[in-house]
């Protein structure tokens, strides 16, 4: 019997050092589109979407010891923080997941224990142990090389990094590297867009990746799940995130793991890459699972050219946009910006005027003329046709190609389309005369109207599903009525 449809997508799982920003809302917003997209076409019971927050290693111990808390406390705070986020959007996660979960925790141990006894393809041990000295960035949860450094600092977080001589659990990532490579290039794992598909193969094609270390020592890094067979070392909180794509589905014997594995789209942006296009296949290898279909990298924002950061004071917090403009026209906001996988400035001092050109004089203003028309001029009664899905089409295969900003362009040059059809056919001079032709022309144009309001609104429900099911309800009602209160309220100014 043929497998059925069946759509597993995830974001990263979030650090809980601080609380969201646009960046973490953007990838969940992605997610949320596409989960919507692919229950409508797959039925509710074949898509799953997974996000949640990544609760280990020395960067949480140590924002949690600034606070003067324990850890979990701070973690349970700022986990819920994201949690109010992504209610506040209206995101529709099928699983929050926590690496604090004791499930989760137990699940990265069986994943240990089982890479402690796998040999790699070319017989080796999977799992070695041995001395190492480095230098390590707390900010990136990652060692860094001499050759990496600005000045003497991570690039990134601008901290000089530690400098660490720890025995370590390592993972002997080069034995899989040439297998990685060859399904990366054979689109087995596909990664997109296309550029930071080269740049793992580039990375790739160095031959020089070093081995990533498994574990910590748990003098340096407290906070983490016991190594089972080791109890100096704690489990290096990357292998531990990553894992939870899988312990989230109750890997290895869940019902879920069984349905959905494997993912069919990982989002992400390019500052993990490698850790999910490099170290997460090789885990996966040795675990003797099949990869992700497809990793689905987007570009990673600035704020006038500059990284959001606490100390610079620039980081944008969704509940703030929520206030202002509401969940679904700060999704539409975020969304139309840019394209996927482009780099760019979050401009979000253009926000006021796009949401009430788009919103409030667009769409919203379309719905009520529109309704108000058919209302006053024809009794609330229109036949309009349900058939014509060009748009609805066309923004589904956009939303597939995960071209939301094209999506959403093409929706909106249909509001501008059919605003300016209202200006030019002049429904209110037809309904004025007392000519049967113009009383002809008058009902086909509003029909022509109303069914191209019905495409608009099929054409938002992943984006807007809210909007969109409003809009139905009052083409679909026994008489058409304008909305006492606009779809989109006037910001004050
Ligand atoms: O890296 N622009 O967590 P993280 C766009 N816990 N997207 C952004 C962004 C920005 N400025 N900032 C963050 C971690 N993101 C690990 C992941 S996964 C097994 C473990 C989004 O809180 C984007 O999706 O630093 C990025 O990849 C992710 O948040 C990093 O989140």
């Amino acid at each position: 019997m043929k497998n059925k449809a069946k759509y597993y997508i995830t974001t990263p799982i979030y650090y809980v050092n601080d609380k969201p920003h646009i960046g973490h809302a953007y990838t969940t917003i992605v997610a949320d589109v596409l989960a919507r997209h692919y229950r409508q076409k797959l039925g509710k019971d074949n898509v799953y979407f997974l996000t949640g927050t990544d609760e280990h290693g020395a960067k949480i111990a140590d924002s949690a010891a600034k606070l003067n808390i324990d850890p979990q406390t701070f973690t349970d705070q700022i986990s819920s923080q994201f949690k109010i986020a992504w209610a506040q959007l209206d995101i529709s996660y099928d699983q929050f997941i926590r690496t604090t979960d004791s499930k989760h925790k137990k699940i990265v141990q069986d994943i240990l224990v089982k890479l402690k006894s796998t040999k790699t393809p070319l017989n080796n041990d999977c799992l070695y142990q041995a001395d190492y000295e480095g230098l390590y960035c707390v900010g990136c949860e990652k060692f860094i090389l001499e050759s990496e450094l600005v000045d003497g600092l991570c690039p990134d977080h601008k901290v000089a990094p530690q400098k660490l001589a720890e025995k370590n659990w390592f993972f002997k990532l080069a034995d899989y590297l040439p297998i990685i490579t060859e399904k990366i290039k054979k689109d087995e794992l596909v990664i997109f867009p296309e550029n930071r598909k080269k740049e793992v193969l580039g990375l790739l094609e160095k031959q020089n990746l070093p081995d990533f270390s498994i574990s910590r020592s748990r003098v340096s890094v407290p906070w983490g799940i016991d190594l089972p067979w080791d109890d100096t070392q704690k489990a290096y909180v990357w292998v531990d995130a990553l894992s939870n794509y899988l312990s989230a589905l109750d890997y290895p014997a869940g019902d879920n793991f069984k349905k959905f594995w494997p993912a069919d789209c990982q989002l992400l942006a390019l500052d993990i890459l490698k850790f999910h296009a490099i170290y997460w296949p090789a885990i996966l290898l040795s675990l003797d699972l099949p990869l992700p279909k497809t990793l689905n990298i987007h570009g990673f924002f600035t704020i006038d050219g500059q990284k959001m950061s606490k100390t610079i004071g620039n980081v944008v917090n969704p509940n703030d946009l929520v206030a202002i403009y509401g969940a679904e026209a700060t999704k539409y906001l975020i969304l139309s910006q840019f394209a996927f996988g482009a780099e760019s400035d979050i401009r979000v001092e253009d926000f006021p005027a796009k949401y009430n050109a788009d919103l409030v004089n667009g769409l919203g203003n379309l719905v009520s003329r529109v309704t108000n028309m058919v209302e006053q001029y024809l009794d609330g009664q229109v036949a309009f046709d349900h058939e014509n899905l060009v748009l609805v089409n066309e923004v589904k295969a956009k939303i597939e190609a995960l071209d939301f900003r094209g999506a959403l362009l093409k929706i909106w040059q249909t509001i501008q389309n059919s605003n300016a059809l209202i200006d030019t056919t002049k429904p209110w001079v037809k309904a004025k005369s007392e000519d049967t032709k113009d009383k002809e022309e008058l009902k086909k144009d509003l029909s022509l109207m109303t069914a191209n309001l019905y495409n608009i609104a099929l054409a938002l429900a992943s984006f807007m599903p809210q909007a969109s099911q409003a809009i139905l309800d009052i083409l679909q009602a026994e008489k058409i009525k304008k909305p006492e209160v606009g779809l989109f309220q006037r910001l004050e100014k």
